[in-house]
């Protein structure tokens, strides 16, 4: 398979979500969560936002120490020398410092040249790199940026001690094509790995962040849930589970995406849809008869994944969709035995009623059922 492992950024972007604020108890308990399901690098916050942060980071680097937390740990930075201090006063495994590379951001943000912007990016990644602490360099608004100054980023970044350049999609514009263009086009400068940060403002942040880890990139970022500025970027639970279908990675454990989701809608106040792809509660929930059936006979027939894997359980709902086959099999599961007749009998309310039947309501239809032939 191919190398490819997952950021994850829950506590730096995940943070940036409109409305969302993590406490250091909970920070670290994340950070703790995140290190057990493998992940294999955590960004773990930005220490000169605030004074919570950087004693956050502190206290995760000290788990690390003790052997706790094994993921290596990334603190974001500007780039700008006191951000970068206080990065390396934490002794984390890696600095990543990031510079707005696209013209609207040199003209109307930074008032920069190009040139100088360059200049900018070279001293402070030899700053940080005279640290000793390895550093990532994030092209922010990468993908907005001309490609051939885009490769004078990446080259000087790495003149400059950068292992890792990360292409920032900051404003979610990619598609799965324009994201592969732009690995393909860096593949050939030597000495440097890639992440891709991928946001979702258009929708497109997974399909692009499996194209980025086809074309060459070996991290990608993500946030439980999706969290992050705006709408968010590529959510941990589907990037799992699309590079172990799709690529045969074992980038995270299955088995914590749940645990995940749930531990960081409470701590975010920011609750999933049923209809979330992996984690949402209606993810293997059948209904239609036709569905259920094939269930009952196979799981495989429309289900992507055993849910067992995620250390879910599939379930089917009882309204008019339902068939026989998936109310026989319903009523079996609750340990009711029924005739044909009764299932026909039952099926025909059940069409007759426009709700959906909890399994307190078969019971009561069931019963009626019984007093009908009592009453023969
Ligand atoms: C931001 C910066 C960033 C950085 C991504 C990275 C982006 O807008 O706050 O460091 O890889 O989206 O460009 O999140
Ligand atoms: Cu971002």
């Amino acid at each position: 398979p191919l190398k490819v492992g997952i950021l994850d950024s829950t506590l730096r972007e995940g943070e940036q979500t409109p409305g969302v604020l993590f406490n250091k108890n909970q920070r670290i308990e994340i950070a703790q969560l995140l290190s057990d399901a493998h992940v294999a690098m955590i960004e773990a916050g930005h220490p000169l936002v605030s004074p919570d942060i950087y004693s956050a980071i502190k206290e995760i680097m000290d788990m690390k120490a003790s052997g706790m937390i094994n993921s290596e740990i990334i603190a974001h930075s500007r780039a700008v020398n006191s951000d970068i201090d206080s990065a390396a006063s934490l002794g984390v495994d890696r600095i990543a410092i990031f510079y707005g590379v696209s013209d609207i951001h040199l003209d109307n943000k930074t008032h920069r040249s190009r040139t100088e912007a360059l200049d900018i990016i070279y001293d402070s990644i030899s700053y940080a790199s005279s640290t000793g602490i390895p550093v990532r360099f994030t092209a922010e608004d990468a993908s907005r940026t001309d490609i051939n100054f885009l490769r004078n980023v990446v080259r000087t970044a790495v003149d400059a001690g950068a292992d890792r350049v990360s292409i920032a999609d900051t404003l979610g514009i990619l598609t799965p094509e324009k994201t592969a263009y732009i690995f393909n086009n860096l593949s050939d400068i030597k000495g440097v790995e890639y992440d891709f940060h991928g946001h979702n403002d258009m929708g497109m942040a997974l399909a692009n962040g499996l194209a980025a880890a086809e074309s060459g990139a070996t991290i990608i970022h993500s946030t439980v849930n999706g969290l992050g500025e705006r709408v968010g970027i590529i959510p941990t639970q589907a990037l799992g589970v699309l590079l172990n279908y799709h690529l045969g990675v074992d980038a995270i454990n299955l088995l914590s995406l749940k645990p995940l989701s749930e531990l960081i809608e409470k701590y975010s106040g920011i609750t999933m849809p049923p209809n979330y792809p992996v984690t949402g509660s209606t993810a293997f929930t059948h209904k239609s008869g036709v569905h259920v059936d094939g269930i009952i006979r196979n799981p495989g027939t429309y289900e992507f994944m055993d849910p067992s894997r995620l250390g879910l359980q599939h379930s089917f709902t009882i309204d008019k969709y339902s068939g026989k086959h998936a109310l026989r099999e319903k009523l079996a599961n609750m340990g009711i035995n029924a005739d044909d007749n009764k299932i026909s009998y039952m099926l025909e309310k059940i069409k007759n009623n426009n709700m959906v039947y909890s399994e307190d309501d078969l019971k009561e239809i069931a019963n009626s059922d019984n007093q009908r032939h009592y009453v023969k």
